[in-house]
Formats: structure tokens, sequence, C-alpha cells
């Protein structure tokens, strides 16, 4: 039994943390932890946080109890122009939440523990890993209940399995097992239900081990090819954070202040 502290209290989802890890569980056990505008604005604080906070390193993204990861969008909110939050105001929030996941600088592991359905099987899709137990169960269901992502949930899905895959996951809107998953390469490994805490953070442990720097500017690269101006910005970025680090960009700032030229001469020029 893991100590899991509690790192803010919120009604829909719960996040704690443990050695190093970030997890956000959505927890509507009742509703298969279908999300509602308020899970999303949650879990986009605690995502937040998990990029504020020097102390996580990896995130994982679950589902409260053992029948469910996510079950998409909570059908009882969908209304004209969006889930209806409580204010009245029709959203789509989820799509900031699956920006957040493929723009934070740190692995996001999902921990599929059940079915990951519509929005719900988007949000495994744009994880950087994906975990799941034998139970578990892949599929989309927009077309079937007026709705569809064709964002991330379908052009992503398709870099991730290949397009023929991703459109018959689409047009057909049938339900996958965990086993067809992992051959498809929809998921990266399955195993039992019991041992899948074990498992996510045994691959938390392993990816703690090595340089966050270089996970970061790997994801950073991965996401770059596929997320055109988007991806760039973000790994150029990265790039002057790491020039910032460098004297030679220190200099420049410098001799602004001093009130002379730089002297950039001193610094390595690398064949
Ligand atoms: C997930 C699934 C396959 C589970 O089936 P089963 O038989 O295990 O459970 P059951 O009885 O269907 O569900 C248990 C309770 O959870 C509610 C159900 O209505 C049921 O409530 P009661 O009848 O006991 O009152 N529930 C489950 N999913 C819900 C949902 N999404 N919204 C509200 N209540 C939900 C089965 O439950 C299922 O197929 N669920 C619907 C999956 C779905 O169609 N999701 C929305 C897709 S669209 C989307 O997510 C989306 C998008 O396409 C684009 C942008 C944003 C979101």
């Amino acid at each position: 039994m893991r100590n899991w502290e509690t790192i803010k209290e919120y009604r829909e989802i719960i996040f704690d943390f443990y050695g190093g890890i970030g997890r956000i569980t959505i927890n509507r056990e009742r509703y298969r932890n279908a999300f509602t505008p308020l899970t999303t604005a949650e879990m986009s604080d605690a995502l937040r946080i998990c990029r504020e906070d020097a102390r996580i390193n990896v995130v994982v993204l679950t589902g409260a109890g053992d029948m469910a990861f996510c079950a998409g969008g909570d059908m009882h909110c969908k209304g004209h122009g969006g889930y209806i939050d409580e204010g009245g105001v029709p959203r789509l929030s989820v799509l900031d939440v699956q920006k957040q996941i493929r723009s934070l600088p740190k692995p996001v592991i999902a921990a599929v523990n059940g079915y990951a359905i519509g929005g719900g099987h988007v949000l495994h899709v744009v994880c950087d890993l994906s975990i799941a137990s034998e139970n578990a169960i892949f599929g989309q269901t927009g077309p079937k209940v007026g709705s569809f992502d064709a964002g991330f949930g379908s052009s992503y899905l398709a870099s991730v399995i290949g397009q023929k895959r991703a459109r018959e996951i689409w047009f057909m809107c049938r339900q996958y097992d965990a086993k067809q998953a992992l051959d498809w390469g929809l998921v990266n490994c399955v195993v039992p239900l019991d041992k899948l805490e074990d498992e996510y953070v045994a691959w938390a442990e392993r990816m703690q081990e090595l340089s966050p720097l270089a996970l970061r500017m790997i994801k950073r690269g991965l996401n770059a090819e596929l997320d055109g101006q988007v991806g760039i910005q973000e790994f150029a970025g990265d790039m002057t954070m790491l020039y910032y680090c460098l004297d030679e960009a220190q200099e420049g700032g410098k001799a602004f202040l001093e009130k002379r030229k730089p002297d950039f001469s001193k610094y390595p020029k690398f064949p």
C-alpha cells in the first residue's frame, strides 16, 4: 500500500502525490467517470499545478473504481453549443485539457483501468504512454451519440495506430479489448487490474532515473513533427530556455545594461 498524499481537494477529481508522481483521478464512478465542465476545469487546474510543482516529475491520469477510465463527456450536460457548465455556459473545455497534456513538459501516463470511451478514449490517446488493465475497453461513440473529435481524437490517433485503423474506430464505433489495443499499438502494455498501480509506479520510477530535460526535449520533438507552428513554438520555447542557461545569452543582456558592445567572441562555436 502506498501512501498517496492529497495535493489539493476538488469536487470531481482526486489529485494526489507519491514518489515524484502527480496523480489525477477522475472521480465520477457513478457515471463511469464521464466528465462535466467542472471535471475538466478541475483537471486543467491540477495539470497547471503539475507543471509548476517541481516535486512532480511524472503525471498519471486514471479513473476512480475498477470499471472505467473515462466514458467521455457527461451526456446529462450536453446541450446546444457544448457541455453546459454550472453557470449555463456551453463549453468544450476537454480540448484545453488535451492541449495541456500534450504541452506539459513532463511525461504523462494514462492508467486505463476500464472503459476509455468517446472523449475518455481521446484523453488516453493524447497521453504520452498508456498502460491498460486487462479489463480495459476502448472505443469512440461520437457518430452514434451526436458528437465527434476531428482534432487530436482523430488525426493524432491516426499517427499512433495508422489511418485505416483510426478510420475504422470512428466509422464503426465498435469497442476493442485490451489485447486488440496492444496489438494495434494503442497502448504500451496490459497488466492485471490489481497490478495496474504497481506497473505505472514502476514506469514512473524508471523515467525518474533518466534526464528530465532529455525526456522533455524528446516529447517536444515528437510533438513538433505533428503540431505545426504550435509544436515548433513549444520546441523553440524550450530551446530559448536552454539558451538562457548559457553565458553567451547572459552576455547580451549584461552588455545592454552596461551600455557597451556585447563580446560574443569568447563563446564556443561547435562544428
Ligand atoms: C461506458 C459504457 C460503455 C459503460 O457501459 P456499462 O454497461 O458498463 O454501464 P452503463 O449502465 O451504460 O453506465 C452506468 C451509468 O453511467 C452512466 C450511464 O447512463 C449509467 O447511468 P444510470 O443508467 O445508472 O443512471 N454513464 C455512462 N457514460 C455516461 C456518459 N458519457 N454521460 C452520462 N452518463 C453516463 C457506457 O456507459 C457508454 O457507452 N457510455 C456513453 C459513452 C459516450 O457516448 N460518451 C460520450 C462520447 S462524445 C464525447 O465524449 C466527446 C466528444 O466526442 C467530443 C468532444 C468532447 C466529448
